[in-house]
Order: structure tokens, then sequence, then C-alpha cells
């Protein structure tokens, strides 16, 4: 059986790589992500070269990434207010166990969830995702809102890209070899969604 076969609608874009299309309903997880960001508030985070990122970011989970001139790590206290990072929903949880599960990743337990917003005229430039301890684990990654242009690049950030559209509900599991690929998200288009106006969300589970 190929990975993936147990959501009908699955995609396998690259070895490892997993498309699930449509596979959350993001109504639910709007009211969820409010609470969260009402203790631990979106913010900038700051690059080690001093430089700030275009995408607002937060967490939940026991651990949440963080980024200062120290470097990039994952933290179990919110630097903006020296308190843990709010609790992972458990509905999160699932979607991302399940989501995991049907493109062939059993027992995916995530202890961080990286929030990632944008608005039209932002991007996220081509890097790995290497601060985990784990690679064996997969990042599973929920769209939502306004579409966006995801890319891939392989094991180095030069050469051809594979891109695909991601739309609200849209979630993506990354394992295997794809685990450590390059990736980035071309500049947003101006775009309104009916339930989250102009700006994307993106929430992305990992096992820091
Ligand atoms: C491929 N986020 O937060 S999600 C990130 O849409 C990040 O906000 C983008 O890249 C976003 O690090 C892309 C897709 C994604 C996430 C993690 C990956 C792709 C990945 C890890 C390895 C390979
Ligand atoms: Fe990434």
């Amino acid at each position: 059986m190929k990975s993936g076969d147990l959501f009908g609608n699955s995609q396998a874009l690259c070895p490892g790589m997993t498309l699930l299309p449509g596979f959350v309903d993001t109504r639910l997880m709007r009211p969820l992500i409010e609470s969260i960001l009402s203790s631990s508030p979106l913010r900038h985070m700051e690059t080690r070269r001093g430089h700030f990122m275009s995408v607002k970011t937060s967490n939940c989970g026991s651990l949440g990434w963080v980024s200062d001139r120290r470097g990039y790590h994952y933290s179990e206290i919110d630097p903006l207010n020296g308190n843990p990072w709010p609790a992972m929903p458990e509905l999160f949880q699932k979607i991302a166990e399940q989501a995991a599960k049907a493109s062939g990743f059993s027992g995916f337990r995530p202890d961080s969830c990286l929030i990632n917003h944008y608005v039209p005229g932002t991007q996220m430039g081509a890097h790995q995702d290497k601060d985990e301890k784990d690679f064996s684990a997969p990042i599973v990654s929920v769209s939502m809102g306004i579409d966006a242009r995801f890319f891939v690049q392989g094991l180095e950030r030069r050469g051809a890209s594979t891109s695909v559209e991601l739309s609200d509900g849209d979630v993506v599991v990354f394992g295997g070899p794809s685990r450590l690929f390059y990736h980035g998200v071309r500049k947003l288009k101006p775009s309104c969604h009916e339930l989250f106006g102009a700006s994307r969300w993106n929430l992305t589970f990992r096992k820091a």
C-alpha cells in the first residue's frame, strides 16, 4: 500500500512528503488560536543577524520555537511574558496525529506547535528545519486562510524547486527524506478569505 492511502485524496509530492487537501475544517481552529494568542501574542522573531522576520509567530505546547541574537532554539518559556507556552489543544494534537498516520507515520506525538501568521507581501525564505532532536519524527503543517505558494528544493539550497499552492484546510506531512529538504513560502499575493480575511495561518506540529 502506498503511504497516504488511508486518506483517499492524498498526493505524494516527493519522497516522504504527502499533501492531504482539505484535511481540516479550519472553522473549529480559529477560536483555539485566538485563545492561545491572548496569552502568548504574535511577535516578529529577530534572526541571528539582527533582522526581523516578516512572518509573525507564536507557539503552543510544552516547547516553543524561538529565535533571537543567540540563534534558533526551543524554549519551555515564552520570552515575551516569562510564562510557559499555552497548552496544545486536544483538537490540534488529534489532527496532527491523524494526518501523520494517514501519511504512514503512526504514533506521532508533537510537543510543539509553531504558529505562523502571514499577510499579503509576507514570505519565508528557503531554510531547513533542523533545530529538533529527532529527524525520524515528521513535521505536520496545517494551512488556513488565503492561499500561498509553498516550494521545496531538496537537500541543497540551490537547484530546481517543486512548488504547490496551499489552501485553507490543506495539510502537508514531511517525513523520511523530505524532512530535511530546503523549503519556503513565496511572497503572498493580495487576497481575502471569507473566514480569515487578508491573512494566512500556518501551524507546524513538531517533536522538538
Ligand atoms: C519541509 N513554515 O515554520 S509549512 C516553518 O507555511 C515553515 O509557514 C512554512 O517552513 C509556512 O518552518 C511552510 C511547510 C513545512 C514545514 C516544515 C518542513 C515544510 C517542511 C520541514 C521539513 C521539510
Ligand atoms: Fe520550515
